[in-house]
Parts: C-alpha cells; sequence; structure tokens
C-alpha cells in the first residue's frame, strides 16, 4: 500500500471506531441553513399531503389545482387540474422579480473557452429555440431527442421543449448510433437536437456522425438541427439537417409559454432495465417540478449567493433534476462544464472550484474513488476555501471514500450529503438535510419530510432494524408516471414486488437509530462507475457478433467504478477463443451499446451454470469471478461445468 492509501486507511479506522462517531452540523451552518428545525418531519407526517401542496405553492401556476392527489395504485395524479410550465418557473418568473441579470450558467469548455450567462441570456435564447422548433413543426405533445455534450445549449433545447410543450427526451452523448436509435424509434421522436462534435479528454466525439447513423433506420425522424460546437466538417443532408444558428438568430424574441396541465408529459428517460430493453421513464409537470424544487432547497440548501455544481452529465437524470429543473427553478447559479476532470491534469475539478469559487459540489463515489486514487497533491494545490457543502449520488459511497471526501475536498467543514434516489424517483427521497441530521459515513441517512421509505422482508413486512429491501409506502410528487408505452411493464416492474409499495429494486439496511445503508441492486443491474447496465444488454451486444453462441454477464466489485463487467463467453464452433478474440468483442460491445459497457474481462468457456429450467445462474459466476466459496449448487443441471469454469477462471486470473 502506498503513504497516501495507509494514512487514509488509518484516518478511517480511527473514525469508524469511535463508536457512534456522528458528524454534527456545525453551529454556524445550523444558524445558516434553510431547513434548521427537525419539525419539518412531523409536519409531513401529520399530513402529506397537505406538506406537499405547501411547497407546490411556492411555483407559479397559472391556473391551481382542484385536488392535491388522485391515488389509484399504482397510477398517481398530482395537483389535478393545475396548469403551469416549466420552462416559465426556471426563467420568466425571476426575470419578472428582476433577477434578469443574475448569472444563471458559468460554462467552462474542456478546452479552456468559457461563456457566462444571465438568466436573460438563458430567457432570450429558450424563446428563440422554442420558435424554432415549433417553425420546424414541432407541437405541444411531441418527442423531441436531444443529443448534445454538456454546452448551454443543452439547457435551451430542454427548456424550449418544456415551454411549447414538445416532451424532451435527452439521450447521453457517450452512447453509440444504436441506442440513440433505439431510444429515438421507441419515443418515436420527430427531431434531433445534435451538435457537430464535443469534446471529451482532448478528443472529439462525432455526435453529428453519429446521429446520421442512427437517423437513417428511424423514419419518424424529419429534422436534425445541429449546434456547431467543434467547427469540423460534417455532412449536412440538405432539407433534412439545419444549423442551430442559423435558425435561432433569425427567430422572434418571445414565445408564449403553453400553460400545461400537471399531468402532462415534461419527459421521458431512458434507463436500462433487465430484459435488455431500455425503460422509457416518464416523468410529468407539476408533481415533478414541485419535488426538485424543494429538494433543491432542502438538500442542497441553496441561497441566491452560492454558486452550485453538480458535475454529472445532461443525459442522466441527475443532469435533469439537478441542473436544469431543480436549481433554475431556485434561480441559482451554477457551473456546467463540458469535459473530464483528467483534462488537462488531473486537478481539473479542483481548479475550477477554486476559480469560480463554487460554493456547493454534488459528485458520485465514482469520482471520488477515482480522485483517491489520483492522490491528495491534485486537491492540495488549489484554494477549496469558498466549499461549504459537498454532495454524492449514483451509488454506494463506501465509509473509506465519505471520509476522503469530507477531510480532503471539504477540509473537515463542509457536510456530506449522500442522496439517495432514481431516475424513477425523479427527486432525491433519501439523504440528510444538513442542517438538521447528525451523519454517519457510509449512510444516506434518513428518507426525505413527506417520504415513506422503509426496508421491508422478502413478504413485505417493514421492520425497524435490519436487512432487506428498500421499498415506499405511499406515492410521492415526483414519482414516475409509467414506462413510455408499456402499463404491464410498469406495474409488474415497480408494483407487483409488494401489494402495496414501490419496490424500488435496492436492497437496503437499517440501524438501530433509525439510519438507512443502500446495498444496491438486488437484481442483474450492473452499476459501472455511476451508470446502471443491464447484464442482459450487454449479454444480447455478445450474442449479436457472428463468432458468439452464448454468454453470461455478471457486475464484479471495482475499486474505482463500484461495479466491473464480467463476460462469460461460449463460442461459436469454429472460432479460436484468444487475444485477438478478447478485444474484437470488448469492441464490439463498446459500440453496440457504448464505451462504458465495455467488459473487463472477458472468460471463454464451453459452458455455463444453469438452472434445471435452463436460467443461468449468474450467482454463481459471480463467486468464481470474484474469487468467492461457491454458494447454493442444489439447483444446478450440471454439477461439472461450474467445477471446470473454477478451474479455468483460476488459471486465467
Ligand atoms: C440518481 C441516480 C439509481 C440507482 C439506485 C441505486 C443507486 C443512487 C445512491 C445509490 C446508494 C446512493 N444509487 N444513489 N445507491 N446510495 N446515494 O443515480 O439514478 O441512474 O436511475 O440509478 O443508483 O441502486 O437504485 P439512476
Amino acid at each position: 500500500m502506498t503513504k497516501q492509501a495507509n494514512q487514509t486507511k488509518r484516518e478511517t479506522v480511527n473514525v469508524l471506531l469511535e463508536e457512534n462517531r456522528l458528524f454534527v452540523p456545525s453551529d454556524e451552518f445550523k444558524r445558516n441553513a434553510l431547513i434548521r428545525d427537525e419539525s419539518i418531519y412531523e409536519e409531513a407526517a401529520q399530513n402529506r399531503e397537505a406538506f406537499w401542496a405547501k411547497w407546490a405553492s411556492e411555483l407559479d401556476w397559472f391556473q391551481k389545482w382542484d385536488k392535491v392527489l388522485d391515488w389509484q395504485l399504482p397510477f398517481a395524479k398530482w395537483f389535478v387540474g393545475g396548469k403551469l410550465n416549466a420552462s416559465y418557473n426556471c426563467l420568466d418568473r425571476h426575470i419578472k422579480k428582476g433577477l434578469g441579470n443574475k448569472t444563471a450558467i458559468l460554462w467552462e469548455g474542456e478546452p479552456g473557452d468559457s461563456r457566462k450567462l444571465t438568466y436573460e441570456d438563458v430567457y432570450r435564447s429558450v424563446n428563440k429555440l422554442a420558435n424554432v422548433l415549433k417553425g420546424l413543426g414541432v407541437a405541444k405533445g411531441d418527442r423531441v431527442a436531444i443529443y448534445l455534450p454538456m454546452i448551454p445549449e443543452a439547457v435551451f433545447a430542454m427548456l424550449a421543449c418544456a415551454r411549447i410543450g414538445a416532451v424532451h427526451t435527452v439521450v447521453f452523448g457517450g452512447f453509440s448510433a444504436d441506442s440513440l436509435k433505439e431510444r429515438v424509434r421507441d419515443a418515436q421522436a420527430k427531431l434531433i437536437i445534435t451538435a457537430d462534435g464535443g469534446y471529451r479528454r482532448g478528443k472529439v466525439l462525432p455526435l453529428k456522425e453519429t446521429a446520421d447513423q442512427a437517423a437513417a433506420e428511424c423514419p419518424t425522424i424529419k429534422h436534425i438541427l445541429v449546434v456547431r460546437r467543434t467547427g469540423q466538417n460534417i455532412p449536412m443532408q440538405s432539407g433534412r439537417d439545419l444549423w442551430y444558428h442559423e435558425f435561432v438568430d433569425k427567430a422572434q424574441d418571445y414565445c408564449e409559454p403553453e400553460p400545461m396541465d400537471a399531468e402532462d408529459m415534461l419527459y421521458i428517460l431512458y434507463t436500462s432495465g433487465t430484459t435488455g430493453k431500455p425503460k422509457g421513464i416518464v416523468h410529468t409537470t407539476g408533481g415533478y417540478m414541485t419535488g426538485v424544487y424543494a429538494t433543491t432547497r432542502w438538500v442542497f440548501d441553496i441561497k441566491p449567493e452560492d454558486i452550485f455544481w453538480c458535475t454529472a452529465d445532461i443525459g442522466w437524470v441527475t443532469g435533469h433534476s439537478y441542473i436544469v429543473y431543480g436549481p433554475m427553478a431556485n434561480a441559482a447559479t451554477q457551473i456546467m462544464y463540458e469535459g473530464s476532470p483528467d483534462y488537462p491534469e488531473r486537478d481539473r475539478f479542483w481548479k475550477i472550484i477554486e476559480k469560480y469559487k463554487v460554493t456547493i459540489f454534488y459528485t458520485a463515489p465514482t469520482a471520488i474513488r477515482t480522485f483517491m486514487r489520483w492522490g491528495t497533491q491534485w486537491p492540495d494545490g488549489c484554494d477549496l476555501s469558498s466549499l461549504r457543502l459537498l454532495g454524492s449520488v449514483g451509488e454506494p459511497i463506501n465509509p473509506e471514500a465519505w471520509v476522503w471526501y469530507h477531510k480532503h475536498i471539504g477540509k473537515d467543514r463542509c457536510p456530506v450529503v449522500d442522496t439517495w434516489w432514481q431516475t424513477e424517483t425523479g427527486c432525491i427521497l433519501i439523504s440528510p438535510l444538513p442542517g438538521v441530521t447528525a451523519l454517519k459515513p457510509g449512510s444516506a441517512t434518513k428518507p426525505l419530510p413527506g417520504v415513506e421509505a422503509v426496508v421491508v422482508t422478502e413478504e413485505g413486512k417493514t421492520i425497524k432494524e435490519g436487512g432487506g429491501y428498500l421499498a415506499i409506502k405511499s406515492p410521492w410528487p415526483s414519482m414516475l408516471r409509467g414506462i413510455y408505452g408499456d402499463d404491464e411493464r410498469y406495474k409488474k416492474t415497480y408494483w407487483s414486488r409488494f401489494k402495496d409499495a414501490y419496490f424500488t429494486g435496492d436492497g437496503a439496511k437499517i440501524d438501530a437509530d433509525g439510519y438507512l445503508w443502500l446495498l444496491g441492486r438486488v437484481d442483474d443491474i450492473m452499476l459501472v462507475a455511476g451508470h446502471n447496465i443491464s447484464t442482459m444488454e450487454v449479454e444480447s451486444a455478445l450474442v449479436d457478433n457472428p463468432s458468439v453462441a452464448e454468454s453470461a454477464v455478471v457486475g464484479i466489485t471495482d475499486e474505482i467504478k463500484g461495479q466491473a463487467i464480467a463476460a462469460f463467453v461460449i463460442l461459436k464452433e469454429g472460432n479460436k477463443p484468444g487475444e485477438k478474440m478478447d478485444e474484437t468483442l470488448k469492441g464490439h460491445v463498446a459500440k453496440k451499446i457504448g464505451a462504458i459497457a465495455r467488459p473487463q474481462k472477458i472468460i471463454f468457456t464451453a459452458e455455463l451454470p444453469k438452472t434445471r429450467s435452463g436460467k443461468i445462474m449468474r450467482r454463481l459466476l459471480r463467486d468464481i469471478a470474484e474469487g468467492r466459496a461457491l454458494g447454493d449448487v442444489t439447483t444446478l443441471a450440471d454439477a461439472h461445468v461450474i467445477e471446470a469454469l473454477k478451474e479455468k477462471y483460476q488459471e486465467e486470473a
């Protein structure tokens, strides 16, 4: 172990050994916090609907709702009859209050270029783009795919859709043409907004080229609107492809915001599912906006003078809720960064914090573990004294990483809020309130006010202490309204495991103090560097290669990424295993799904362990891949298979 790793280990052990070591909020933090009184929990529990309605009424509504909640399990309607517009709530209302000159976005491009945009600037760009979209025939309810790098136009695009009532579906810029195609086809989008390219780790991502490949097989696409970012040469198909700037420059400055029903769709965001086909998670307007508006205040304690930085990509739900809708509904000033944390050097994030005097920083455990590996010299070389609050999201944060983050980034001064939530939940559901909650490293602490998250047994019985499944017992405003076009799958995935509670798919423990400890997914979804990838998705990509007969994929523990992908592969006859095949298959998966899904390890085998009904026993493969003693093998059809595999794996490792 290096000296530094040793030191971190010792610090962690010290912290964890002090029995019940709690990190209580400092008096100063408590005194200044927006929420400093734990009575908020009690108030919410007394009357959940009235509590949420109070927070909803802090938004601007064109028409007030008649009824707070209509709950026909598993279908919820919140703020029934109410009318509002998300872009109005993120822009117009702030400008009407005189905040037009307030900085909205401090954008930093990877090559070092930067842009500073006020609320007025964003407002103008969004209105113009909204008019462009209308002019291109996009109407209320139509779907628009957004495939952009982390540039301000991504925010404009989302808010412009919201302004005219079009439904956006943002596809992460790192996804392949196949992944983009699948999402565009499922959503039946009319238009794609993309860029010529984007910068990532000094290289150019060929976004337009990828969008072209996808669009070739998407008959619903009428236009591709292209933002000029890199200036590289790209083919433009006449009639279909249009330059963003040419249209936006000429567009009118004002576009009336569409009064949307509280339950009108705001967006679809695709997330991986166990059957391989991604699920289009549907969010609507009123409840979603209430959830993200309120939780941004409670959890991030955002005040007018704060500089907030959420490092997520806009292609994930974290970017939707805590870059676009939550912070902007709160008139926050925030950082948006295009590129990677190690470009040009491993201190880019810390340099940005120093340059812009960031006060609140929200990132993922996989990033924190990478920073730990890189060493403290990088943050130590920058002035991080502006920071006052740190956040974590995406996967369980191990206590070592928590303590490192608290000490080396927060300098033992900033509370760390570990926030648990999902694409499906829309907003944070489990998290400390930084001015109220005593923190335990590694625990996301307690459900937020108004949220009934519990740990249940296999039979669905709520337990006060011990391990089980994380479930949510009553509806919350920003909950998903379904899976796009597939009500049956919605019911089956989330509402069939337990009789009357939402099944999160995560395991969790609750301790004697009522603190929650999240344990990761209980199903076959892997969490690689904070991104959900289903085993099935990777398996189907592998089998898609003509040399592969069969495959089984498992997630194995990885210090940095949380999980890494190991694939067991049976080749078709006449194909040779070896380094060349290994590379071919890894490349194939990366091309089919995206680089994030590239397997770390491929194990060639002649057979796979299966149950009698033909189901692959992934649990056993995981045991093998992680070098553990084999668990129960009684349901195995042929016990020899597993022994042979184990030997082979050990030989190769
Ligand atoms: C926001 C987001 C959701 C899954 C979720 C869980 C894991 C997220 C976590 C966490 C432990 C946390 N997860 N935050 N696990 N502690 N603070 O990440 O959404 O991409 O849909 O992933 O991520 O397993 O079920 P999404």
